[in-house]
């Protein structure tokens, strides 16, 4: 059974993947909605090996294909992806998973692809995504563990440094966030102090 860490940033591009695993993060999604193409695989190139340099494992989200040509060793997808996306040859390419869910009819889709970690958001409101979903609460991600079991849980939507323990107190195995850290007037030092604060 694979473990997370508790720390799980989301960043947009390979230099910001060198600061924060720079900082310590272990755990690291590259989720950028803007690069196309060429510009995208060297972005996810940069990015792996940014990643690599720090002992940091990388999570491509959305972009399986590349993930598989490219030798990520994670990829991340929403709901919608799963409609589309090869199963069999991301597992085939040794690729672990992990899954976006957001209410029970998703959670039992997630569950039933056998996914690595299974993420459940809006844990509190977020600015970063339009949600169709309002944010779940603390007393949802207890809920979601009972759900998954072992498998581990990632917490995701508008959590901070004072959420975050929160978050792993009702049930979570790992937090995740964006702006927290990316928006943060000094992110490697917030890093830092999330990684310690989740020791
Ligand atoms: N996915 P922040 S919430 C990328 O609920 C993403 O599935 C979500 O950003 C989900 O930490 C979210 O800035 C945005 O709130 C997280």
């Amino acid at each position: 059974m694979t473990t997370l860490p508790r720390l799980y940033p989301i960043v947009e591009t390979a230099a910001w993947v060198e600061r924060i695993a720079g900082a310590g993060a272990t755990l690291i999604q590259l989720r950028n909605k803007t690069l196309q193409n060429e510009d995208l695989r060297g972005e996810v190139r940069a990015a792996l090996a940014a990643a690599k340099k720090y002992g940091c494992a990388l999570v491509l989200n959305d972009y399986w294909q590349l993930a598989i040509e490219e030798g990520a060793p994670w990829v991340h997808l929403g709901q919608e992806d799963l409609d589309t996306a090869d199963l069999s040859a991301i597992r085939k390419a040794g690729i672990k998973l992990g899954l976006s869910t957001h209410d029970e009819p998703e959670l039992e889709r997630a569950l039933a692809c056998a996914p690595d970690y299974v993420a459940l958001g809006p844990v509190y409101p977020t600015t970063l995504k339009a949600m169709r979903f309002a944010p779940q609460g603390l007393e949802r991600i207890g809920e979601w563990k009972t759900r998954v079991g072992n498998l581990p849980l990632v917490a995701i939507g508008g959590i901070t440094l004072e959420r975050a323990p929160l978050c792993l107190a009702a049930g979570a195995d790992s937090v995740s966030m964006v702006s927290e850290i990316t928006a943060n007037p000094d992110p490697e030092g917030r890093t830092k102090a999330l990684i310690s604060t989740l020791r």
